[in-house]
Formats: structure tokens, sequence, C-alpha cells
């Protein structure tokens, strides 16, 4: 954190991408006395407004494509996490020397206090709000933002030398970092996601890796002990490794030990939670709140700030979230389930038999890897949207699969398929893009068409 060591002052910056992040950035930096231009590959009509704000504080709008002059004549790019630094233009930029960063690294070198970065293939955000929530309660000066919908940029401002930063990152965020620092590094999981972007697990991988890379011996990275690409990492990290999981003990870090969370450093053990306290479902669930007690501990959060928070932690909506009970059947939205390896641990969170409504925009994911949960627990398979075929195909033979053209059928398909004490669980494995806004509108209508029922 090298407050004000970057002057933008005088500097031609150019920020690719128009929206949430690309618009606090430009903001920031036109307040810093940067010359700010925006690029946005999308046309007028839909960024009319955020033109109009930009155009107000005297930054430049170009729409409708990447011009490469505009790229050539700047001195700094800033790209927003949804914009691949494999394009053309970006490389070309590369390619002659210019400054590429991510938003993340622009906001790290201004930002005060601690970073604690979470990432993982899944479940940031529940471990992120978790984290929040207990430092909260522990008395901190706490700040929550990233890749869970607050730009990092727009808590510059907010921030103070006391400041903990919780930041959730997703590996969009830490492909352009250089500098990032965090004093604690989260990682949850890797699993196969977004392999439309990347042209290798190996890749995507290395991209979350980049939250150790710039760790030191007074940091600490808190690692899933049950997760064997991160157990078995091949260049250790200067930080401090704690880990956490639910399986094997662990030395150092957070660890299911017979009845409730046990947090061990330096031979002291010390009973956090009582697996009785916990109200979030699933073994997925105990990991996040295992991975988030190792942080609050490490930060000093009382034992009773920590166990008073987990015991009120509910989870966040659309993740395993109940909807409602009709004549025996549980109906859960789990929207927000967008990849296929955390639709298999949503299933496996559940004894019951279940409809299991899949399906949405495939992210080139294979869908195979859901065949041992499904032929153990569903009963039935309602697909919906574009990738219906290619799921139908990969998981052929193993249960009865009926399509879907609309959420609301889908509802009603599983619904009619329900025995009493059976569950309808919407875990899509895919993203939402090809039917709905994003993965809220999709949970949302998913809840109010059982609403209906
Ligand atoms: N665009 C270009 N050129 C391109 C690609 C996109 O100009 O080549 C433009 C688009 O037209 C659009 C803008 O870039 O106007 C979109 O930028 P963005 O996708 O980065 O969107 P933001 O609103 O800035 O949101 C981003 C994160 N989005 C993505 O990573 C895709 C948000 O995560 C994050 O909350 C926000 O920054 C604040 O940090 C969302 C997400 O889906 C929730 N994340 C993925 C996930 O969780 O799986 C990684
Ligand atoms: P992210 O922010 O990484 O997408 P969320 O907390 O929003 O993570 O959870 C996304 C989905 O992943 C949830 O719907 C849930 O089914 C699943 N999930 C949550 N935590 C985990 C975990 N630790 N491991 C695997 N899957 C998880």
């Amino acid at each position: 954190m090298t407050l004000e060591a970057e002057p933008f002052a005088g500097k031609k910056v150019l920020v690719v991408g128009m929206a949430r992040t690309g618009m606090a950035a430009a903001r920031f930096l036109r307040t810093r006395g940067a010359g700010v231009t925006v690029s946005d590959c999308r046309g007028r009509g839909p960024l009319e407004p955020e033109i109009r704000k930009l155009e107000a504080l005297g930054i430049d709008c170009e729409v409708g494509g990447h011009r490469p002059e505009t790229f050539r004549k700047t001195e700094c790019i800033v790209v927003s996490p949804g914009v691949p630094l494999e394009q053309p233009v970006l490389r070309e930029a590369a390619g002659r020397g210019t400054k590429i960063l991510s938003e993340i690294e622009l906001a790290s070198r201004f930002l005060r206090g601690k970073i604690v970065g979470i990432t993982g293939s899944n479940g940031k955000t529940t471990t992120t709000t978790l984290v929040g929530k207990i430092l909260e309660a522990a008395g901190f000066r706490v700040q929550v933002g990233g890749n869970i919908g607050v730009p990092l940029i727009s808590l510059v401002e907010s921030s103070a030398s006391d400041s903990i930063n919780v930041v959730e990152l997703s590996s969009f965020q830490l492909e352009a970092v250089s500098s990032f620092r965090a004093h604690i590094a989260v990682i949850l999981n890797i699993t196969p996601d977004h392999m439309d972007r990347y042209p290798t697990l190996e890749a995507y991988a290395r991209a979350k890796l980049n939250l150790l890379k710039n760790q030191t011996a007074s940091d600490f990275a808190v690692l899933n002990r049950e997760d064997r690409l991160l157990r078995d990492l091949a260049a250790p990290a200067a930080a401090q490794r704690f880990w956490f999981g639910t399986e094997v003990p662990v030395d150092q870090g957070t660890c299911l030990q017979d009845d409730g969370l046990v947090f061990s450093q330096g031979g002291k053990r010390e009973q956090m939670v009582r697996l009785e306290a916990i109200r979030v479902k699933g073994l997925h669930n105990l990991e996040n709140v295992a991975a988030a007690v190792t942080v609050a501990r490490l930060l000093g959060a009382s034992v009773q700030s920590i166990r008073e928070s987990v015991a009120g932690f509910r989870g966040v909506s659309h993740r395993l979230e109940w909807v409602r009970e009709i004549r025996g059947v549980d109906f859960y939205n789990d929207s927000k389930a967008t990849n296929p390896a955390s639709a298999q641990r949503a299933v496996e969170a559940f004894e019951q038999r279940l409809i299991l409504i899949l399906g949405g925009r495939d992210k080139a994911s294979d869908f195979s890897v859901l065949s041992p949960q499904v032929s153990r627990r569903v009963k039935g398979l309602v697909l919906l949207g574009e990738a219906s075929r290619k799921i139908e195909s990969q998981l052929a033979g193993t249960v009865p699969v009926t399509r879907a053209a609309s959420m609301e059928e889908a509802v009603q398909l599983a619904f009619g398929q329900a025995d009493p004490g059976e569950v309808v669980l919407l875990a899509p494995a895919c993203s939402s893009f090809d039917m709905f806004r994003d993965y809220e509108e999709r949970g949302n209508v998913f809840k109010e068409a059982v609403h209906r029922l």
C-alpha cells in the first residue's frame, strides 16, 4: 500500500469497460487529475446514461468498439474484469510496453489498511460476507468489496490506516496484478470454471494463485486442505500457511473435530463453533465457515464474536436458499451454482431425493462430472436453456430427463415429479445469460414460479 505512489495527474489513462468497474475507476482517476478515456465495445444506445455521467466529469467516451489508435496513444490501461486480456488491442498494447492494470491492482496502490483477499471457484461471496460480519461484530473497521459487487476502487476514499478491507476476488480480477498484496489470502478451492475464457485449467489456476505471489513472511495464506491442487502447491508461497478442512486434522488452521470447528495455532487448540450452531447447509458451507473462522482468529477477533456471528449467519440469497414447502416438497434456490462443481456440492448437501433443474449458458464445462451425484440422489432432471442438449448427452442414461422452455415450466415439471419428502432444487451448473440478466434474476424468477404453484 503506497499511498499516492503513482501520481496520475496529467497522465493519459484508458479505462476499458463502462460498467460498474470502469465507471468507478474512471471517476477515481479523474479526481486524481488524469486525462481519462473510457472505451467500451457496446454501442451508444444502452450506454447513454453512463456516457452522460462521465462526460459531465470531463471524461472522454468511445463506444461501439475498441479503437486501436486510442490504445496506442495512452500511457496506462485499466481493464475491467469482464474484458479478456487476450484481445488484439490489449496484446498489442502489452507488446509496446504500455502498463495494463486490473482495477484491483490500481485500488490496492491507494487503499489504506489491511487487505483480506478471498478467492476460489466457489464459496467466495458466502465466505467474504461471513468474514465481514464476524469482523464487524468484533469491532474492527471493516469494508467489504470486490467481485461481490462493489468495485474495490470505490472503497479507497473511505479506507483508513486501521481498516480491514475484505475483498472477494475473481480469477479475472487477479489476472493483471503486479504489486497487489493481501495480508491474508484465502483460496477456497480450484475447480473448473470459465473454461470459455481460459485455454486450460492451469491458466485459470495460475490467475487464482496470483493472490499469493506478493505475500511476505508476515502475511498468511489460508488454504483448503482437501483441495489437491492447493495441498500440493509446488512453489511454496512466502506467507505463513494455515489450512482449513472438514476431513483431516490440521496443525495450523481450522478443522472439524468431534462436534465442532477447532482452530489450532502454535500447538494451542481452541473450540470455535459447535456444529449444531451452524445454520448454513452442506459440507461446502462448513468449509466456508472454517475458512472465515481462520481469518477472523488470525486477525484477533474474539471467540465470542465468532460464535455469535456464525450462529446468526443464514447464508446469502440465491445460495441454497430455502424458498417454500408445498405438500411436503421443499424448494431450494441455488441459482448461484453456475458451474458443475457448485451444483455437485449443492446436490450433496441433501439427504432427500431431488428433482434437479439444470441448464443455462454453457461455459465450456464438463457436465459428466455430475453423474455420481445425479445417480445417487437425483430422481429426475429438468433441463432448461442453451446447454440442455449437451447436458442431456453428457448425463445420458443416469435418470429420466425432461426439457422445459421456461423457468415457469421447469418448476411445474419438477413439482409434478416430486413426492412428499423430496426436494426440488435449482442448481443450474451454468451461467444465466441465455435467458436472464444475471443469476439473481434467474433465482427470483424461480422463486416467483414456486410461489405461483
Ligand atoms: N466490455 C468491453 N470489452 C470487452 C468486454 C467487455 O468493452 O472486451 C465491456 C462491456 O460491454 C460492459 C463492460 O465491459 O460494458 C463490463 O465490464 P465487467 O464485465 O467487468 O462488468 P462490471 O459491472 O464492471 O462487473 C465486474 C465483475 N464482472 C465480471 O467479472 C464479469 C463483477 O463480478 C463485479 O461484481 C464487479 O466488477 C465489481 O468488482 C460479477 C461476475 O459475474 C458478479 N463475476 C464472475 C463470477 O463471479 O463468476 C467472475
Ligand atoms: P462464489 O462467489 O465463489 O460464486 P458463492 O458463495 O456465491 O460463491 O456460492 C456459489 C455457489 O457455489 C453456491 O450456490 C453453492 O452451491 C456453491 N458453493 C458455496 N460454497 C462452496 C464451496 N466452498 N465449495 C463448493 N461449492 C460451494
